[in-house]
């Protein structure tokens, strides 16, 4: 078992210490939550420390590029929601938060620690049917399309078909909802000129609602807590539609741009790996849905490492996801080495329960 109450003075300490809170306030606040726990177990945060619990987690999120922006995240507390009815709702509104008609707002719904499992990945992702053939769909979701079935769940069968929430509270029964229509936004893929395109019926989803991670703050484990900011093109255009165990597109955006796939020295597979980035980034501008690309989100962490050290604090980071899929030594990330030291808060990877 962790020490919940050591976790928690370091945590309280570090994070009344960054709100500007003085030591006075620190002791009166660690004599209650050391009551509190004497008497339960367990300690319950205050908004305010769940809301700077929640930033710091996403500053201490390693593997993120995106980092530079989390003083500015949205915290819901959904901490009182006890029913899978309550709690599909309040996802379904974080889904509209969020997306906030394509002006992403990066935003995080908390509930109840030990109470609530969320079986999604993201909120929003798309079926994955095995079949002679192949796999329709997102080969990434087999496991969990399977378990919809059996829940009662039927897709259209397209490529496309958006699974619906699986929820579990108190370890009962899973319950599935599908999600309104009016929670998600999708973008259709076209290139800037080469009209052909459209002819693949590419599309993904606007906003990545990432639900199956766990957030822990000063001992407290809330592993139900989906966030969400917006894409950087490439982790549409250069690993979901693009990587062969997803949705393998490349042979076919090789073909629109009649490219000689015969040798790989030809270098096809780049070609078409940048016209289909262009696409991307190209498809969610006309749309109107916040996207970053990855030249601009590297600057943006350089940004963030530069106020990172001026505020006395060490940056983390993991080189292997950080770097871009395309272009990687384009960027002063490849040429970086970080510490990949896990502080807390963070988000981190739970046991899939299907
Ligand atoms: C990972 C970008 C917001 C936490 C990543 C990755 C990218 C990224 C490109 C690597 C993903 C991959 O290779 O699959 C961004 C951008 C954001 C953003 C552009 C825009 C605001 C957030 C937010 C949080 C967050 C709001 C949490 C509050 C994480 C975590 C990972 C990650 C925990 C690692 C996921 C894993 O290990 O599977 N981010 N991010 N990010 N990001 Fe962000
Ligand atoms: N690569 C995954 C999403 C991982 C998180 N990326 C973000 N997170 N941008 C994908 O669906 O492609 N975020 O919170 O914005």
């Amino acid at each position: 078992m962790t020490n919940v109450l050591a976790e928690a003075n370091y945590f309280i300490n570090s994070c009344y210490k960054e709100l500007g809170l003085n030591e006075k306030a620190i002791k009166k606040r660690l004599t209650i939550i050391e009551e509190e726990i004497k008497e339960t177990g367990t300690y319950t945060h205050t908004y305010e420390e769940l809301a700077h619990g929640a930033r710091m987690a996403w500053r201490n999120s390693n593997r993120c590029i995106g980092r530079l922006f989390w003083e500015s995240m949205h915290v819901l507390d959904e901490r009182l929601l006890e029913t899978e009815e309550e709690i599909a709702k309040a996802l379904f509104f974080h889904m509209q938060y969020g997306t906030n008609g394509g002006r992403v707002i990066p935003t995080i719904s908390i509930f109840k620690p030990g109470h609530v499992r969320i079986w999604n990945h993201q909120l929003v992702r798309y079926a994955g049917y095995e079949q002679k053939e192949g796999v329709l769909g997102d080969p990434d979701s087999v496991a969990l399309t399977k378990w919809c079935e059996s829940l009662g769940w039927e897709g259209e069968k397209t490529a496309y078909d958006i699974l619906p929430l699986v929820i579990q509270v108190n370890s009962k029964e899973p319950k599935w909802f599908p999600i309104p229509e009016q929670c998600v936004v999708e973008v259709k893929v076209t290139h800037p000129t080469i009209v052909e395109f459209e002819r693949l019926k590419l599309k993904w989803y606007a906003v990545p609602f990432i639900s199956d991670m766990r957030l822990e703050i000063g001992g407290i484990a809330y592993q139900a807590a989906p966030f969400n900011g917006w894409y950087m093109g490439t982790e549409i255009g250069a690993r979901n539609l693009a990587d062969q165990k997803r949705y393998n597109v490349l042979p076919k955006v090789a073909d629109v741009l009649r490219l000689e796939t015969k040798r790989d020295s030809s270098l096809w597979k780049d070609r078409a790996l940048v016209e289909l980035n262009i696409a991307v980034l190209h498809s969610f501008k006309e749309a109107g849905v916040s996207m970053v690309d990855h030249h601009t989100a590297a600057k943006q962490f350089k940004q963030f490492e530069e106020r990172e050290v001026g505020q006395g604090r060490s940056v983390t980071g993991d080189w292997t996801w950080l770097i871009p899929p395309v272009s990687p030594a384009a960027t002063h990330i490849f040429h970086t080495s970080f510490n990949d030291t896990v502080v807390t808060p963070n988000y981190f990877y739970q046991e899939r329960l299907y």
